[in-house]
């Protein structure tokens, strides 16, 4: 059984400027998601989207699953009412809710809850033998967190259908192929590589950053035409910010941007 060397089960680190990365630590259980581990995820999230230091975020897992679902055994015996007052979805919604962007770096197993989990980042990058998939069926239930919202939205309906009526994984290839991921990498280098792309939007300015992501995802649930609308009037806002002015002014005198978050 892999051991735990850290004994937290969440692990927070500021590896590069403006970044941080969120490590999930229960290598002995395939970092199965336990309402622990929920409840500090939640609370790093919303830590995280307050400290105006950290302009986005990467969270992860280990060489051997990013996470495999839900904790099966902290949930087998437990019945309806129960499942209702644990009011999971209050500690998904703060991850959703978190301003800055957030980068899945995602290696082996993304299953159930997992899976679920991945898709409330913005952006997923994938080592080559990662596995997705939705296999809540096969023990029983069904997907709670976004397993048939999110993942319909991303794959559209006859690729999430497949993914989870049979609870069959798919490879990192196939879940780009269908939309699922952003990138995928050489194993070694899945961490390493969203660490880099989150550098990047660390350096850009963080008012218009935090626009693009409510404005994308607010828009993905809207009619087109008020989607155009919320879009138009973000851009509009952003003229009122002192990094636009800078942006602008950097580019006409040929010299790099300052970006100051105001
Ligand atoms: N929950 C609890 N324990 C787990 C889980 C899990 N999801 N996944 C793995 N483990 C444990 C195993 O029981 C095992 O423990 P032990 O050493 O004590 O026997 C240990 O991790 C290592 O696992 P395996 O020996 O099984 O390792 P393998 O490499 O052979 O297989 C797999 C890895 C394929 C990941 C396999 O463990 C597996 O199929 N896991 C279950 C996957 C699954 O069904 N996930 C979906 C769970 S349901 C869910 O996520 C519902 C989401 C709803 C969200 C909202 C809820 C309110």
């Amino acid at each position: 059984m892999p051991k735990r060397e850290n004994m937290a089960e969440v692990l927070v680190e500021r590896p590069r400027e403006g970044v941080a990365l969120v490590r999930i630590n229960r290598p002995e259980v395939k970092n199965a998601l336990n309402m622990a581990v929920r409840r500090l995820l939640a609370e790093e999230f919303r830590r995280l989207g307050e400290n105006a230091e950290v302009r986005c975020v990467v969270l992860t897992g280990n060489d051997a699953a990013f996470a495999a679902g839900a904790d099966i055994k902290e949930m087998a015996d437990a019945g309806a009412i129960e499942m209702m007052l644990r009011g999971t979805h209050r500690l998904w919604q703060a991850i959703a809710d978190c301003p800055k962007p957030v980068i899945a770096a995602v290696n082996g197993y993304a299953l159930g809850g997992g899976c679920e989990l991945a898709m409330h980042a913005d952006i997923i990058v994938a080592g080559e033998s990662a596995r997705f998939g939705q296999p809540e069926v096969r023990v029983g239930i069904m997907p709670g967190a976004g397993g048939t919202q999110r993942l319909t939205r991303a794959v559209g309906k006859f690729q999430a259908m497949k993914m989870v009526l049979t609870g069959r994984p798919v490879s990192a290839a196939e879940a780009l192929r269908m939309g699922l991921v952003s990138e995928v990498t050489p194993d070694a280098q899945v961490v390493e590589t969203a660490l880099e792309m989150a550098e990047t939007i660390a350096a850009m300015p963080p008012l218009a950053v935090m626009q693009i992501k409510e404005v994308l995802l607010a828009g993905q649930d809207a009619s087109l035409g008020a989607a155009l609308m919320l879009e138009r009037k973000a851009l509009q806002l952003l003229y009122d910010s002192r990094d636009q002015k800078e942006g602008m002014r950097a580019f006409i005198e040929k010299r790099r941007a300052k970006f100051v978050g105001k």
